[in-house]
């Protein structure tokens, strides 16, 4: 078990700007926290047999931009979020490959179109259960993962390898506070209001909306994050008063403006 791995890691992330960062052991994976669980074919050591920790890294959504969605400006936030994410997800791997541990890198996302994802809404891997299992946040009713941080708006990755690197606890605290705002505020009411797993989005839905809105260069949708009051990252940018996101609340019409005016240009 090397700690001395974990703090060239923790290291080399705040080196690269990475402020979300934990370390889970592949076995977590066999002792399901609650049920359903991710499938057996679906776990780190099924995937790549070597696989001992799974170390999860995240980068926040400017939840400023993310105020404009469906816009142009969310939509390249999330390209470059998840371009980052991939490479430094690489770089961490290759890495720990190098000095003697071989690893691989996970990618952010892992489908080819959305119309794959209709016929089949899950990746082969899950980044938001890694990221639970490996410490960073709880499942909340909007079906993400909420960290003490940033709430849900954080991107996460994964690196599998075959070092032993002391882990992570899991929170046991549920940040999820339950006000419901994301079942409210979701356009397609594709949110139950039950807790995860039950509380699962409805997929289809979710997934015509973020294709409706890819056919207008304004993907992805993001508005059940938005509104989520969980995190430090509203206390930052000066967010926490929720009024801000009811049009009809004057106080803040100067935000509804500039909103409007971000969302008329670079989408149809
Ligand atoms: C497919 C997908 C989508 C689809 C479908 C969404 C959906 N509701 O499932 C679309 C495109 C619509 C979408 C939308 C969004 N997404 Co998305 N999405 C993914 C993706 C690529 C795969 C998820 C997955 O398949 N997980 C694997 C399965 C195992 O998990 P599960 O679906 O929860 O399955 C459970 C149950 O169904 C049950 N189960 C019971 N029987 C069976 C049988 C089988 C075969 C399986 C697999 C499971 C299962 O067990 C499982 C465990 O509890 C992940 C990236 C990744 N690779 O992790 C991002 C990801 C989950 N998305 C993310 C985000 C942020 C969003 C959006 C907010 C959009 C945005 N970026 O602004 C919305 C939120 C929607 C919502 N509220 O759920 C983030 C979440 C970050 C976080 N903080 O949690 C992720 C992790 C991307 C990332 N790299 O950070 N997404």
């Amino acid at each position: 078990m090397s700690g001395e791995i974990r703090d060239k890691i923790t290291g080399m992330c705040q080196d690269l700007g990475i402020p979300v960062v934990g370390f889970a052991p592949a076995d977590r994976w066999d002792n399901p926290p609650f049920e359903p669980w991710v499938p057996e074919e679906f776990r780190p050591r099924a995937i790549y047999p070597e696989t001992k920790t799974v170390i999860v890294i995240g980068l926040p959504v400017s939840l400023p931009v993310l105020e404009t969605t469906p816009s142009i400006h969310y939509h390249e936030l999330y390209r470059t979020v998840n371009t980052l994410l991939d490479m430094h997800g690489y770089r961490v791997a290759e890495f720990l490959t190098g000095i003697g541990h071989p690893s691989i890198w996970i990618p952010r996302d892992g489908y080819g179109s959305i119309a794959i994802l209709k016929e089949k809404p899950v990746a082969f891997f899950s980044h938001r259960h890694a990221a639970y299992l490996a410490g960073l946040g709880t499942f909340g009713i909007n079906n993400t993962l909420l960290t003490p941080e940033f709430g849900p708006r954080v991107r996460f990755a994964s690196i599998f390898t075959s070092a032993e690197i002391p882990p992570d606890k899991v929170l046991e605290k549920n940040l999820c506070i339950r006000c419901m705002q994301c079942v409210a505020a979701c356009p397609v009411k594709a949110l139950n209001g039950k807790d995860y797993p039950e509380g699962l989005t409805e997929k289809r839905t979710c997934t015509a909306r973020s294709e409706a809105l890819a056919n207008r260069f304004i993907s992805p949708c993001g508005i059940c994050i938005k509104v989520c009051p969980v995190g430090a990252d509203r206390k930052r940018f000066a967010r926490e008063d929720m009024g801000i996101y009811h049009e009809d609340d004057e106080r803040f019409s100067v935000y509804h403006r500039a909103w409007k005016h971000v969302r008329s240009y670079g989408g149809r």
